[in-house]
């Protein structure tokens, strides 16, 4: 795989644009009124591009390394095909909830996706207090369709072990299996919190049913392939567009940034998501919010009715109902939340401690911030203590309720 390929710059994107009838189709390259770079993630470099016409494009690229870390971590600038691969295979069984994307360039690495300017990222409509209601249902009806619509309970066995083999995303996985399962437990020099928060990370680090619940969930990343799940489904990966008024129905929300995507857990995507539901909760409480504080912790009940419901309901038409039937669904279901637990542990854990951060946490002035850092931690251990034993969602608002809103436990 080559790593000499021309990146987009403000100066050669008018000319890009123009060379590809699918993309001056959407926008006058020769004619472009701004180009900004707005990436904020920890990968890639993001160009929104608007012409005068007032039409606009997303183009995004990846580098041959991480952008975080600069040059010194070389990275497979192909993630970007398991990025456009995975956003058209899930767009296709939930189009309303996936950005679409217009193109893809093999050779540059260049994704062209809609521009959703109108749409805010989720997580930082929640750092704002906005509440956007049914978001949280939505992506609980995404994670069962891509559950269903990509495995061998949607699709031809054939036609899921080609999606597989096309999609393996070992090198993204290993960022993952590093840095979300094994580093919170074994630092190599990359973890960091404040130090009122190092007594907390020792103890962490020194929780041998953490260390235990952490194998359990790196070995079934690395062997679960049950679907094309989206593999990095934090709330920084979903748009969304409506007041934000509490009480009004978002009226748009598009999922993104799917480079993680691998045939993984099902589980993984919903413990993201719960994971950062503990974010947002631990962050309002740090605000004195406690009201808002347990309005987030109520998404995760949400996503889980989301999920469940859809799933339930699709188990009755799936593709083999013989030996795959409703007893079966059940199991799977509970299954999947005891996993989702699980991951949801190895999430929150991984942003305290590790090397990839959120903002919901490190925007608070320290004198909150490492109380809130600590109750997380304490969160995050406690379900790594009891993720075997859940058998409904109420057993895991149990325990995030315990820590992030102080019901005692
Ligand atoms: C080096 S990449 C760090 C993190 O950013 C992404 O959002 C993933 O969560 C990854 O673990
Ligand atoms: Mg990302």
């Amino acid at each position: 795989m080559s790593t000499e390929y021309e990146f987009l710059t403000d100066a050669n994107i008018g000319a890009y644009i123009t060379a590809h009838p699918e993309l001056q189709s959407r926008i006058d390259g020769s004619d472009l009124a701004e180009v900004r770079e707005i990436g904020d993630g920890n990968l890639n470099v993001v160009f929104h591009v608007t012409d005068h016409a007032g039409r606009s494009l997303i183009l995004k690229q990846s580098l041959p390394y991480v952008r975080m870390t600069g040059e010194g971590w070389p990275m497979t600038p192909d993630r970007a095909r398991r990025e456009a691969e995975s956003l058209a295979a899930h767009g296709d069984i939930l189009p309303d909830l996936v950005v679409e994307v217009v193109r893809y360039d093999t050779d540059r690495y260049i994704l062209a996706l809609e521009d959703l300017s109108d749409h805010k990222v989720w997580r930082g409509a929640l750092n704002d207090g906005e509440s956007h209601d049914g978001v949280a249902v939505r992506l609980g009806r995404y994670v069962a369709g891509v559950a269903i619509g990509t495995s061998v309970l949607g699709l031809e066995r054939g036609d899921v072990a080609a999606a597989a083999a096309r999609s393996q995303n070992a090198e993204l996985c290993m960022i993952t299996e590093d840095l979300v399962f094994t580093e919170p437990v074994f630092d190599i020099g990359r973890n960091s919190v404040l130090p009122d928060n190092e007594p907390d990370a020792r103890a962490l680090a020194a929780d041998e049913a953490f260390a235990a619940a952490m194998s359990e969930a790196k070995w079934r990343f690395m062997t679960h392939a049950e679907a094309l799940i989206h593999g990095d489904l934090h709330t920084g990966s979903v748009m969304v567009r409506g007041t934000g008024a509490r009480g009004d129905e978002v009226d748009s929300v598009k999922v993104f940034d799917s480079e993680f995507a691998f045939y993984g857990p099902v589980g993984f995507d919903l413990g993201a998501l719960f994971a950062n539901y503990a974010f947002a909760a631990a962050r309002a409480r740090a605000l004195g919010d406690d009201a808002r504080a347990a309005w987030a912790l109520d998404l995760v009940d949400q996503t889980w009715g989301g999920f469940e419901g859809a799933y339930l309901e699709q188990a009755a038409t799936w593709h083999e109902t013989e030996l795959f039937d409703d007893a079966f669904a059940r199991r799977r279901v509970n299954e999947m939340l005891r996993e989702a637990a699980l991951f949801a542990s190895a999430k929150m854990a991984r942003r305290i401690v590790g090397a990839a951060k959120v903002a919901d946490i490190e925007t608070l002035e320290p004198s909150v911030r490492a109380p809130a850092a600590r109750t997380v931690l304490l969160a995050a251990r406690a379900l790594a203590a009891e993720w075997d034993g859940v058998g409904a969602v109420s057993d895991i608002r149990r325990v995030l309720d315990a820590h992030l809103l102080g019901d005692g436990e």
